[in-house]
């Protein structure tokens, strides 16, 4: 190997060592919200709320998948689960309480109840494995708390996501502030070590956007091949900045948005292209005036009222826009 080639090919590993080690850390990094989704939080305020600081029913249902070949017992870790000192919404002074719970077994997912934007009935549905309430607790204040070790034959078996499914659901049982808080998959109940192939979804979308106006925030709901229209919602968006769709046919439709404790519904068509494929919805914030401390729900339902989940890594990739299917 002369000198110009051994540059060459010192170069081309580091290029490859780099591509690994940024694919290895995006892709799989477990966090709900997700890095590429670039949303702050989750959030749940407490029962005694008023719907217009942005949380609807304060109660969040997130889903973890587990890949079937996944035989190891994992944990899902809650980041900053108090509501008190940083990160959290205050009203008053601190005095909400926040109830974490995780389920198991048959039915945690597909009952219907638990996949329903208004949660009624036994939306608890499967078993329940592990359960805490947090106030404010400087002991888990920018902290974390592991639930688990769970083992993966416990969750439901979804053939159709290829793995099986928990359940961990958010409850704001007493008082009026706002928990913001975040989830990981790992295999470790001390750090965050992801769990190959894991994920996280939900019907329901409760989440914080950013203060910064320059933040542009994206979830990506998927549509399955029985979709033929979707009716995108978004609830209390207090007017801040433009909602846009993105798929392989859709290059940034608007939507009409919420302002105050309202929700807007959007309809589209879906084309065949569409189907069995993610679609992004965009959160672009409003320039002036800056709106702080927006919460806002987000859901997306198909022609028959059934939710799609909102994979927070998104299934085959972001979506990119291409204008030959919408020239059909
Ligand atoms: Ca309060
Ligand atoms: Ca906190
Ligand atoms: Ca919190
Ligand atoms: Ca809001």
């Amino acid at each position: 190997m002369n000198h110009k080639k051994g540059a060459y090919y010192l170069k081309s590993c580091c290029l490859l060592f780099l591509i690994a080690f940024f694919a290895g850390t995006t892709l799989s990094a477990q966090v709900a919200p997700a890095i590429e989704e670039n949303i702050p939080f989750l959030v749940t305020f407490g029962k005694d709320a008023e719907i217009t600081w942005g949380d609807d029913d304060f109660l969040q249902i997130f889903f973890c998948l587990i890949p079937f070949d996944q035989k190891e017992q994992f944990y899902i870790r809650v980041y900053d689960p108090d509501t008190g000192g940083d990160h959290d919404e205050i009203r008053g002074n601190f005095n909400t309480t926040t109830r974490f719970s995780v389920y198991a077994g048959q039915g945690c997912w597909s009952d219907t109840a638990a996949q329903s934007i208004k949660p009624t009935g036994n939306f608890k549905s499967g078993y329940l494995l592990s359960s805490k309430t947090f106030g404010a607790d400087p002991a888990y204040d920018k902290k974390y708390y592991s639930f688990g070790p769970f083992n993966p034959q416990e969750g439901e078996y979804a053939e159709k996501f290829g793995g099986r499914v928990f359940k961990i659901i958010a409850e704001g049982l007493s008082g009026d502030d706002g928990n913001l808080y975040k989830y990981n998959l790992s295999s470790s109940s001390k750090e965050n070590i992801d769990i190959e192939g894991g994920n996280f979804f939900t019907y329901k979308y409760h989440f914080r956007l950013h203060d910064d106006q320059k933040q542009i925030s994206q979830i990506y709901p998927y549509a399955d091949d029985k979709t033929i229209s979707v009716e995108v919602s978004n609830f209390d968006w207090d007017n801040d900045g433009l909602i846009r769709i993105f798929s392989v046919a859709k290059n940034g439709l608007l939507c009409d948005v919420s302002n105050e404790g309202d929700w807007i519904v959007n309809r589209f068509p879906i084309v065949e292209e569409e189907k069995n494929s993610t679609l992004e919805v965009q959160f672009i914030k409003s320039q002036v005036p800056q709106i702080k401390n927006n919460n806002v729900v987000v859901s997306v339902r198909n022609q028959y009222g059934i939710s799609l989940p909102f994979f927070v890594i998104p299934i085959g990739g972001v979506p990119v826009y291409s204008p030959k299917i919408r020239m059909k």
